[in-house]
């Protein structure tokens, strides 16, 4: 399982404040711990003000570099502000995201394509989000149509079938982990992430929710996920997950994280 940890977000108050004020600090301090408990990457958003965004992603990713040298995940669809954060990356980033829409289709995918970078790839196109396992599952075969065609491999992609909140659908969580199962047996060699707090939005006692969620898209093939790595009971969910699906050879990963104090709540 791989570790997208989601803290440097625009769009959370305090991260805006401190893309606001260039509190450099405080957003390498986020990094620093994201990497700490176990990131993969970490994804950097530099929130909704398009004139700005360039300059503001830039600056997110000076800083998280000053921090760690976990890769990092490009979170924007404004391909003028991947184009410059690009340049100012140290180790080829993720792009999170590419989708069906014309605009993402042709603004975000060729650089996708030019700069070979693995790349998360939405389930929806200019009409939104299905709300069906076939459609979202036609709106991938489409994708993968249009990556093939330009050379990127199906194990760069990382699929997000896009899990929606359960408050406003409770069939949401079984149309996700369907979604999942036919991406996986159609199409093996691709990845699938998603956001996971989605699944909870609007709803009470939502870590419970989450860790629960997890472990369950685990099962139907998920392999990675945007969240908070330093999140107690999302981190053993899923090294518990991880075990029980046979993902930790000689279960050293779990006798490890148990030795270094992961299940000790403080
Ligand atoms: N798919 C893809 N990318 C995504 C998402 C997705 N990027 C953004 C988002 N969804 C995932 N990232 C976050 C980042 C932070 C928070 C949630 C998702 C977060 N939320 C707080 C909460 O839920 O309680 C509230 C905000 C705050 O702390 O201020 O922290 O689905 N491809």
């Amino acid at each position: 399982m791989k570790i997208i940890g989601e803290k440097i977000n625009g769009t959370r108050k305090r991260v805006a404040q401190a893309i606001q004020e260039r509190d450099g600090a405080f957003i390498q301090d986020l990094a620093r711990k994201q990497a700490e408990a176990g990131a993969d990457w970490l994804d950097a958003n530099a929130g909704t003000h398009p004139s700005r965004e360039p300059e503001d992603l830039i600056w997110l990713v000076e800083n998280i570099q000053a921090a760690t040298d976990k890769p990092i995940c490009l979170d924007s669809a404004n391909p003028k502000a991947l184009e410059v954060a690009i340049k100012a990356v140290k180790q080829t980033p993720m792009i999170n995201s590419i989708s069906a829409e014309p605009h993402r289709l042709e603004g975000v995918l060729p650089i996708v394509a030019a700069h070979k970078t693995p790349a998360i790839a939405l389930a929806m196109d200019e009409k939104g989000i299905p709300k069906t396992k076939e459609d979202r599952l036609n709106v991938i075969r489409r994708l993968l149509g249009e990556t093939r065609k330009l050379g990127i491999a199906d194990n760069q992609l990382y699929f997000d079938p896009l899990a929606m909140t359960i408050a406003t659908g409770t069939d949401n969580g079984l149309t996700f982990f369907s979604t999942i199962r036919s991406i996986r047996s159609e199409f093996p060699e691709v990845h699938i992430t998603c956001g996971l707090s989605n699944i909870s939005f609007g709803m009470p006692a939502r870590a419970h929710i989450n860790r629960v969620f997890l472990t369950l898209s685990m099962e139907a093939g998920l392999d990675s996920a945007i969240c908070d790595p330093m999140d107690h009971d999302i981190k053993t969910a899923m090294l518990a997950s991880e075990l029980l699906l046979n993902q930790d050879k000689h279960c050293l990963k779990f006798t490890r994280a148990f030795r270094a104090g992961a299940f000790t709540k403080v």
